[in-house]
């Protein structure tokens, strides 16, 4: 039991979360690494979702309430830590979710779908039906309904290689990454720069503010290359002002 006093509450919190998924067969092993080099990144960013990660959110959120057919793509990692959230987030955006692993097991599959039931939901993707060109083995597998007819599809903590094939077949792609150096977060249209349960919490927030005419506006003006050095100049810029802060403690 962790108590809240502590001043890492919220990150212990989320390693709770994280190795209770991995016992119950959700999160994958390499989820847990996975996770380990997030952390690392959200200690540079300081552990708040700065400038950049909003206006990412703001536009993700007008995205896809302007898509046809959008999709919330969902791994051991982000159910562990955020279905709830993403079960309000999807009923807000009128997105469908769908299961989609890169270390596909049936087991984790099935254990994934079952956590999404308890909130009354059922999610696509126990039943692939269809395949994501250009990849090989189960990782590509999809449903027609889902992933494969989507306009708009929103991967949040996803591999590279996955995300170049999805935007390969024509799709808009978010993500969202920690790591503005991953080739998800260059690949992706848009790229939310947070740590996922302060980016889905922040997204529904403004999926409840933003209307249509405001979401033409907000896409109008957004740049994912500029959001991505934005992200870097503030990890930059912060190191460099904590190290001058360590420099004049020694002085
Ligand atoms: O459940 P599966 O089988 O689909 O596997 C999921 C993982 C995450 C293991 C798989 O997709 C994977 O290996 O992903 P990568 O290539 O490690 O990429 C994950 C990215 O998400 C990295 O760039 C991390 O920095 C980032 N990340 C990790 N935790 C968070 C995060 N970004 C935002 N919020 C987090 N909590």
């Amino acid at each position: 039991m962790i108590p809240r006093s502590h001043p890492r509450y919220q990150s212990l919190i989320k390693r709770e979360l994280l190795v209770e998924g991995f016992e119950k067969g959700i999160v994958a092993p390499a989820g847990l690494i996975a996770h380990g080099r997030g952390e690392t990144f959200d200690y540079l960013i300081g552990e708040r979702s700065e400038d950049f990660a909003i206006l990412a959110e703001k536009a993700a959120v007008a995205k896809m309430l302007m898509a046809r057919n959008p999709v919330i793509s969902v791994n051991g990692n982000v159910t562990a830590l955020a279905s709830a959230d993403i079960v309000e987030l999807a009923k807000l955006l009128n997105a469908k979710i769908e299961v989609n692993l890169f270390y596909r097991t049936e087991e984790r599959v099935r254990k994934i779908v079952e956590e999404f039931l308890k909130y009354g939901v059922r999610i696509l993707g126990d039943k692939p039906d269809a395949r994501i060109p250009g990849l090989e083995h189960k990782r590509a597998l999809c449903t027609t309904e889902g992933i494969y007819s989507a306009d708009v599809v929103l991967v949040p903590l996803e591999d590279g290689d996955r995300a170049q094939a999805l935007k390969n077949m024509g799709k808009f792609v978010i993500t969202i990454d920690l790591n503005p150096l991953s080739r998800t977060a260059r690949t992706a249209h848009i790229t939310i720069v947070d740590e996922l349960t302060r980016a889905v919490k922040n997204m529904i927030d403004f999926a409840k503010e933003i209307n249509d005419k405001e979401a033409e506006r907000i896409l109008s003006h957004y740049q994912n290359k500029v959001i991505l050095a934005q992200a870097l100049r503030h990890i930059n810029k912060r190191l460099e002002k904590l190290a001058t802060d360590f420099q004049a403690l020694q002085a």
